[in-house]
């Protein structure tokens, strides 16, 4: 892989960055399990293998030093009342950290740590989000219509840890309820 510097654009306001070494792109099939309400996620599946998120991802080496580098997508969308959302991890190497730039839509960064605290910050265009080392991280799309669509930044050492959500689920989940955007205690939580 070459060292040399180099530079991308990412079409403003937030478009398929005009570097893109990986597309991956995540259906509902991919965060079973996830949702709250299983029964409207199951029939929804069975309509249809939906995207819920897509991410174009520049290569670099995953090692420390070195630093990763994308754009992400989230769809707008609801399984039940809940919003679509990525699936959400730790890093493998939890002391690591990551910043978010969001250029389109709004939305919510769901966080936590092993020990349970809690953050649940709203994303809107211009903003940049921190994520501290030791903080699971899940983005969460409230736009009825744009995606929304972020920049992101972490360490290439950093890896991806998806077990423990996949097994636990976030602590906080965000819902459409009748006034408007609700941020809950996820009832099927099952504290680690
Ligand atoms: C962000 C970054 C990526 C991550 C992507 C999708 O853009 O944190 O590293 O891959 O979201 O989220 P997930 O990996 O949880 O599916
Ligand atoms: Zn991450």
């Amino acid at each position: 892989m070459s060292n040399l510097p180099f530079t991308f654009d990412i079409p403003i306001p937030g478009g398929v960055p005009t570097r893109v070494d990986k597309h991956v792109q995540r259906r509902l099939s991919a965060l079973k399990g996830q949702f709250l309400d299983q029964t409207a996620y199951e029939k929804k599946l069975a309509e249809e293998d939906s995207l819920v998120y897509e991410v174009y991802e520049i290569h670099r080496p995953e090692i420390e030093g070195e630093l990763l580098m994308g754009v992400s997508f989230i769809h707008p969308g609801k399984v039940g009342q809940e919003f679509y959302m990525t699936k959400g991890h730790f890093h493998t190497v939890l002391e690591t950290a990551e910043v978010y730039y969001i250029l389109q839509g709004e939305g919510f960064m769901v966080m936590e740590t092993p020990e349970g605290e809690t953050s649940v910050e709203p994303l809107s265009p211009g903003r940049i989000l921190f994520v501290p080392p030791r903080w699971a991280h899940r983005s969460v799309c409230t736009s009825r219509q744009k995606d929304l669509v972020f920049f992101f930044v972490y360490p290439g050492n950093a890896g991806h840890d998806y077990g423990t959500i996949e097994q636990f689920g976030f602590r906080k989940l965000v819902l459409e309820g009748e006034g408007g955007i609700e941020i809950v205690d996820n009832p099927r939580y099952q504290g680690r």
